[in-house]
């Protein structure tokens, strides 16, 4: 089989940061020599005390540990929008485009930005917020999101933001984690014309976190919510009378920058911790070479902050390269499936970059959505959250992009940072549905299951094997989990936790999450979260829980669950189990499809054969492959025989 392939388009091969040449050489440089190779590269950042130390890594258990650029201090704050005032102070930074296009939107300079950042810092610091406090964040994408996160990186607080799909449930088990004592949200969120009871959520997850003492509150609806007297403050109350500038803190490269959690495959999220120097290097320098970005071009990337992509894409890379970008708080298919589109002609969107899960939803839609608007200005494209078929990869590029725009497929994690395997648009032919090649100083490899390396086309699970600056430095509160979790799957490597083929030329193919994760429209969750909501239920015995192909969602929650004696399988206990997962989860988890069984297939051991599930699940009930170590093989053929339907 020969996979379809697009070559670098002549113009950007001749202008492109980096073309074919260019990769070849920075990536054997990166790989060969990367003191040299990051010495340099760090240059992008301003630091205060110019690091003498580079790399020092281990990802073995005698001397574990990951550091890079130790003995350099810097504050990311500053090099996102100090540094620009003086030539760019004037330029755009931030486009805001409201969740209606009836609303106005906001457009606010570097200066302006910075204001904002510095008194929003000032703001905090009189909440006695100081360095290496924990502040959580769950905002709407309002400008004022980004201000908070620069706010904590300015005065070196570490933020930890929850997004605002998380239920209060979720966002306890995140405040007390971390240890917060203070929550910045807004009123109410807007997507898709309904609000979001950010607050409210607050509240409620707040009757279980005595810890927290202050909650700034944003006014974003205007609706009226409970303000709690002593511990809650509006936004412009706290920033009436501080003063307009905050000298940034000196900040170790090795300091906390941020906690973002996300869902593994056994128990509670993990709070994955990012530090401050090889962060900035690794996020500003993907940024400008995946997506080829220079100073002037209006950028794009349709995430929520609240997840990695958009801590990544939208606040520190961009911001640290002086971009012009857009941030949307809206949804990609109202007030009509064409306003992602309109929001590119209105503000003439050059580079847009957003994930495979919107791609087909707008797919579906029909192609009239999208030749409604112009589109003329775009001219790179990018993906980014799970694997993006050939198909959906086609439409974008022929119908969305006309042909004329490169589509940058970036694979990446919570834990990695920033894009790891991607192609560049003036160095890498394109083959749709691949990841294509490493970036500089990435070094992967295929293992098969004795943990041996496979060599030239194979497939296997993704293992990294040296560190790269943007790598996570830990799980907070439990460094043992990091290493456990990352480093013992196969000893030495990073396991990502990805299946992945690599064809004959070297090339990528990622082929989905081979642990107990799924991936839900490009949003992780720990199939053991969901199992321990379900068996929350009094009326639940058991509940497996497995991922199955989905159109839109890419792949999709299906439970089977087992109920105590004496209960029945009815429409009503359906729905109360898809709304206890929303009320412990949040709605990104909700079961697709729950089936009620009376048994599940179990070893005589007593474990789950999850691999059996996953293919009913998938509908694939020809080859259930080997059946004999089951307790009882019977229940696989009932299991079979009374699967439900999925339309
Ligand atoms: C950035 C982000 C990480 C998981 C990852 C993988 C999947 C992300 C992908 C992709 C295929 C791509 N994934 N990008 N799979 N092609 N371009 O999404 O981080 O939320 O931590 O998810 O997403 O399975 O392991 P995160």
């Amino acid at each position: 089989m020969t996979d379809e392939v697009y070559p670098v388009p002549r113009e950007w091969a001749e202008k492109a940061f980096v073309d074919a040449d260019r990769y070849a050489a920075m990536y054997r440089e990166s790989v060969e020599d990367p003191e040299g190779f990051w010495r340099r590269e760090a240059r992008r950042i301003d630091w205060i005390k110019p690091f003498t130390k580079v790399k020092e890594a281990s990802f073995h258990e005698e001397d574990f540990g990951i550091k890079w650029f130790s003995d350099g201090t810097l504050n990311l704050s500053a090099n996102c929008l100090d540094r620009h005032l003086d030539e760019r102070g004037d330029v755009t930074a931030i486009i805001w485009e409201p969740d209606s296009p009836d609303t106005a939107g906001r457009t606010i300079s570097y200066r302006e930005l910075h204001r904002m950042v510095c008194r929003f810092a000032n703001a905090l610091k009189e909440q006695g917020v100081t360095r290496g406090d924990r502040v959580t964040i769950y905002l709407p994408m309002v400008p004022e999101a980004a201000v908070a996160m620069l706010a904590c990186a300015r005065i070196g607080a570490i933020h930890s933001v929850v997004f605002g799909g998380f239920s209060p449930e979720a966002l306890e088990g995140r405040i007390k984690d971390c240890d917060s004592r203070i929550v910045v949200t807004a009123d109410e969120g807007l997507r898709g014309g309904k609000t979001v009871p950010l607050k409210a959520n607050v509240d409620t997850a707040l009757l279980a976190c005595p810890a927290v003492d202050r909650v700034i509150v944003l006014r974003h609806s205007g609706s009226a919510v409970a303000m709690q007297k002593g511990r809650d403050l509006w936004w412009d109350e706290a920033v009436a009378a501080v003063p307009d500038d905050c000298l940034p803190e000196e900040m170790g490269a090795e300091d906390p920058l941020f906690i973002l959690y996300t869902s593994g495959s056994t128990g509670k999220p993990k709070g994955v911790l990012h530090t401050t120097g090889g962060y900035a290097v690794w996020a500003s320098m993907t940024h400008q070479y995946v997506f080829d970005y220079r100073p002037g071009q209006i950028y794009w990337c349709s995430a929520d902050v609240g997840w990695v992509t958009g801590h990544t894409y939208i606040v520190y890379a961009p911001l640290a390269n002086g971009a012009t970008q857009v941030m949307f708080e809206g949804v990609p298919n109202w007030p009509d499936p064409s306003r992602i589109w309109q929001v590119v002609d209105k503000h003439q969107v050059e580079i847009l970059y957003t994930a495979p899960t919107v791609i087909r939803a707008l797919e579906r839609e029909g192609d009239q959505w999208v030749q409604a608007t112009s589109r003329k200005s775009l001219r790179l494209l990018g993906t980014v959250g799970e694997p993006i078929n050939p198909d959906a990869w086609g439409w974008y590029h022929d119908v969305v992009g006309e042909g004329r725009c490169p589509i940058v497929d970036t694979w990446w994690q919570t834990e990695t940072g920033a894009a790891m395997i991607t192609p560049m648009p003036g160095a890498i032919d394109m083959k749709p549905g691949s990841a294509c090649r490493p970036m500089f100083g990435v070094k992967p490899e295929l293992v098969d299951e004795h943990g041996q390396f496979l060599r030239g086309a194979a497939s296997g699970a993704l293992v990294i094997t040296d560190s790269w600056p943007g790598q996570m430095r830990t799980v907070w509160g439990d460094h043992a989990r990091f290493f456990e979790t990352y480093f013992t799957t196969h000893r030495g490597y990073y396991f990502t936790g990805d299946g992945c083929r690599r064809d004959e030329d070297g090339y990528y193919w990622i082929t989905g999450r081979i642990d107990d994760v799924i991936n839900v429209s490009g949003h992780r969750i720990g199939t053991a979260e969901v199992e321990s909501s379900l068996v929350s239920h009094a009326k639940v015995a058991e509940a497996a829980v497995v991922g199955y192909p989905h159109d839109i969602k890419g792949t999709a929650i299906y439970a089977f669950v087992t109920l105590n004696a004496g209960e029945d399988g009815s429409e009503e206990l359906r729905q109360e189990l898809v709304k206890e997962v929303r009320h412990d989860i949040g709605g990104l988890a909700a079961p697709e499809v729950i089936y009620f069984t009376p048994a599940l297939p179990k070893t005589r051991s007593g474990k789950i054969m999850r691999r059996i599930l996953r293919k009913i699940a998938e509908g694939d009930v020809s080859n259930l492959g080997d059946t004999s170590t089951l307790a009882d093989p019977a229940v696989v053929d009932q299991l079979v025989a009374n699967r439900p339907v999925i339309e």
